[in-house]
């Protein structure tokens, strides 16, 4: 197949999952067209059949702010004529949908004849659970939705909530998020472990884009009680609007010795090698893949239960839920798993197991089959 995929270039999770999906599909013998105004960071060994298309975005004084969606629709009008695309797969319906619509109609127009290419939206979270609530996006992703040929959700709980919220004339297929269990597994990394911990300390992680969703500011409160019962630091991982808060807090707790935030780093499976916890008291969270390549390398995760985090956490047996406001009882569970060394090693092989179940040798066929699926369905 000849497929278009347009995601976030930036970090996040809908463009890791849009990335890891189009190397999975070249190598699987398909040709994959990113569309994006920037190389997905993903993206970053050779393939011979995925091919990069930067949306030129004009920077005309006029505009405060530049139409990007405009910008991107016609890009995308122009590779799907130019390279006879079958589908074009949006990652966040925000403005990816709409932009594809608008590049369907622009298609139409000049009668150009792939103006009948199949567009697959696949929702990730925010996309229908915050910002596509608002009035100013709501009736847009409603017409995104509905005229998509296909749309895919990373949960059951993200399907539910998009039906009650836009009530979509499709169905919606639920294919989680995936991860190559070959590259996340914990990897033996004692210098590093070093670098951060003394011998006695238990090391704890966050990884995020550190907006209000994540809780950031919880995350050092829950921390600052774990540190109360038992040695340990956290490793905050990632930036945002809330992290210079976050610091703020530290210091005023004066925990802010044992709290690094390290920024963006590429070096993910050896900073969760490193940890014997994850942190994710999120306020909502379609999937949560950050969890989920916690738990490929032996990392349980404390988590609030919303959204699809108990489709993947097992309560109790590879990590824990709380209800949302209860960041006492977060704090309770992770010192009490880190206090017994059997129950942390039964908690982390348990999430090891988990994981298996969302490899990308099992999810990205879903997709595939899912894409020939609608291909024929309309067809027919
Ligand atoms: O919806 C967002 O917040 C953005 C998105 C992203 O690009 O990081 O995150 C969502 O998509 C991820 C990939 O499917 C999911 O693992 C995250 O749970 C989800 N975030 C939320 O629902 C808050």
């Amino acid at each position: 197949m000849k497929i278009g995929i347009t995601c976030y270039p930036t970090y996040g999770g809908s463009g890791v999952v849009a990335t890891e999906l189009g190397k999975a599909l070249a190598v699987n013998g398909h040709t994959v067209h990113f569309i994006s105004y920037a190389m997905p960071f993903r993206l970053n060994e050779f393939s011979s059949n995925i091919y990069y298309h930067e949306v030129d975005i004009s920077n005309y004084p006029l505009f405060q702010y530049p139409p990007y969606s405009i910008a991107l629709a016609s890009k995308m009008a122009d590779v799907i004529s130019f390279e006879k695309l079958d589908l074009l797969h949006v990652h966040y319906a925000i403005p990816h949908a709409i932009s594809a619509f608008m590049a369907k109609e622009m298609l139409k127009e000049k009668n150009d004849p792939n103006e009948d290419f199949k567009l697959i939206t696949t929702l990730h979270g925010t996309d229908i659970t915050l910002i596509g609530q608002e009035p100013s996006m709501l009736e847009a992703v409603k017409l995104g939705l509905n005229r998509s040929d296909g749309i895919t959700a990373v949960s059951n709980f993200l399907k539910e909530k998009t039906i009650n919220s836009f009530s979509p004339v499709n169905d919606i297929e639920v294919i989680p998020n995936f991860i190559d269990t070959g590259y996340f597994y914990k990897k033996s990394c004692d210098n590093y472990r070093k670098v951060f911990a003394d011998q006695n300390e238990r090391v704890i992680i966050h990884i995020s884009n550190f907006r209000p969703v994540k809780r950031v500011k919880e995350i050092v409160k829950i921390f600052y009680d774990i540190n109360q019962a038992i040695p340990s630091v956290l490793l905050l991982v990632g930036d945002g609007p809330e992290r210079s808060e976050a610091e703020h807090i530290a210091r005023d707790l004066g925990i802010y010795h044992k709290v690094k935030f390290l920024g963006r780093q590429e070096a993910i499976v050896e900073l969760l090698s490193i940890s014997d916890l994850m942190l994710m008291p999120s306020r909502t969270e379609s999937f949560g893949l950050a969890a989920l390549e916690a738990m490929a390398c032996g990392v349980p995760v404390i988590a609030s239960k919303v959204g699809g985090l108990p489709e993947l956490i097992e309560n109790n047996k590879n990590g824990c839920l709380h209800e949302v406001e209860n960041i006492q009882e977060m704090a309770e569970c992770a010192v009490s798993i880190l206090k017994d060394i059997d129950r942390l090693k039964k908690f982390s092989l348990s999430a090891v197991k988990r994981s298996k179940h969302y490899d990308a040798q099992k999810i990205v066929p879903q997709y595939e089959k899912y894409y020939q699926k609608i291909l024929e369905k309309t067809k027919a």
